[in-house]
């Protein structure tokens, strides 16, 4: 396969790290990296491949400066919503882990496991989207199940991780952490997250809406409709907890026909980049510890209902920086590569 110029915009963040260590761990064809942020970051280096680059300050011309062929962005939406267009007028591919464009009828929305064949659409605006890290790991596990199922409506709970806020947000926790073995949590700030976290759960992730829901949630709603092309009902409550990294998922979903544990543990199980871990005799179910660093989403708690032959429960864990954001944008690169040179 040809070997392309990458540039990670937001190099220095908790998803451009991550970003650059997944490239390295699947081989991607990469003939020349260029780290990008703003000049708070310029100048510092990054380890790729071994080797450090220096990191360059984002600017409307570095796309065209660099001959860069994908750009991979996860410096927030004002950054993705002013450079975006720039790289692409550049000739790269943006695969933007933003919400800016996500909802755009023209960019598409992709979850390779899920709606590969979208990635066609790239041509539009020369931009492809990366869903939001909860609704990336739902939708890989409601695939298979909505390929038997037809799955109708979902109703989830979240359980996110400090991780999900960025880097200074994971420092918040640890600080207050510190702070409460230091017997002085009561002077513990607080920036990142609207309440305290350590030893705290908070139901709000993002601002709140007008008809109540926060945007984290309405995100989950939209983008899951958008990526499975079907008008399901979700229901969402995203809840922060005080876990550095992996977003775990209660997920109740509503199929259009009866369903049955073991069926839908067996469509899990053959699902793409699904592990299923589902030994309740054993106490064996995913947990955030176990899916660090880990390129699959992972499912178990699998049970049917205890009064509608149509509705199954399930407990979906998956790494938020990885499956999330970081290896979901890599997987869109490696479809989109593929998709190009054929
Ligand atoms: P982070 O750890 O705070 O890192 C932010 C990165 O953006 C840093 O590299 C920062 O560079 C860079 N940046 C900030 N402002 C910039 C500017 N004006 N110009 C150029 N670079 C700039 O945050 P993160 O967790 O990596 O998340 C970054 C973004 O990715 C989020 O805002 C969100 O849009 C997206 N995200 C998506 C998902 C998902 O669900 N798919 C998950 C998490 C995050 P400096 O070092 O120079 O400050
Ligand atoms: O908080 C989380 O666990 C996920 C957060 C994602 C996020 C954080 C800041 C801005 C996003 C996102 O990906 O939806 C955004 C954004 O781009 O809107």
């Amino acid at each position: 396969m040809r070997r392309v110029n990458v540039a990670v915009v937001g190099a220095t963040g908790a998803v451009g790290e991550e970003m650059m260590r997944v490239l390295e761990e699947v081989d991607f064809p990469v003939a020349k990296l260029v780290p990008l942020a703003s000049p708070r970051s310029a100048g510092k280096e990054v380890e790729f491949k071994g080797e450090k680059i220096k990191v360059k300050e984002l600017t409307e011309s570095i796309f065209d400066e660099e001959d860069i062929e994908i750009a991979l962005f996860s410096a927030g939406g004002s950054v993705s919503a002013h450079y975006a267009p720039f790289a692409a007028e550049a000739g790269a591919v943006v695969i933007d882990n933003t919400s800016h464009f996500r909802m755009d009828p023209e960019v598409p929305l992709v979850v390779p496991e899920v709606n590969p064949e979208d990635i066609a659409a790239w041509r539009n605006k020369g931009i492809i989207a990366n869903p939001n890290c909860s609704t990336i790991q739902m939708v890989q596990a409601l695939k298979p199940l909505d390929d038997i199922f037809g799955v109708k409506r979902v109703d989830v709970a979240t359980y996110q991780a400090t991780s999900g806020a960025g880097k200074s947000a994971m420092e918040e926790l640890v600080t207050q952490m510190k702070d409460f073995f230091a017997f002085k949590l009561d002077e513990s700030e607080h920036k990142k997250f609207p309440h305290q976290i350590a030893l705290n759960v908070i139901p709000q992730i993002d601002k709140f809406m007008d008809n109540g829901y926060t945007k984290e949630e309405m995100k989950m709603v939209n983008e899951t409709k958008k990526i499975m092309h079907k008008n399901i009902e979700v229901s969402a409550t995203c809840v922060r907890v005080p876990v550095l990294r992996g977003h775990s998922e209660a997920v109740t979903v509503w199929f259009e026909q009866d369903v049955n544990a073991d069926a839908a543990r067996e469509a899990l199980y053959n699902g793409k980049n699904i592990v299923v871990v589902d030994n309740p005799a054993k106490s064996e179910y995913p947990m955030p510890i176990m899916v660090v660093d880990k390129d699959e989403t992972f499912v178990g708690r699998i049970r049917k209902d205890l009064y509608r032959d149509n509705v199954l429960h399930m407990w979906v864990v998956a790494d938020n920086l990885r499956v999330g954001a970081a290896t979901n944008a890599v997987r869109i690169a490696q479809k989109w590569l593929e998709m190009e040179s054929e």
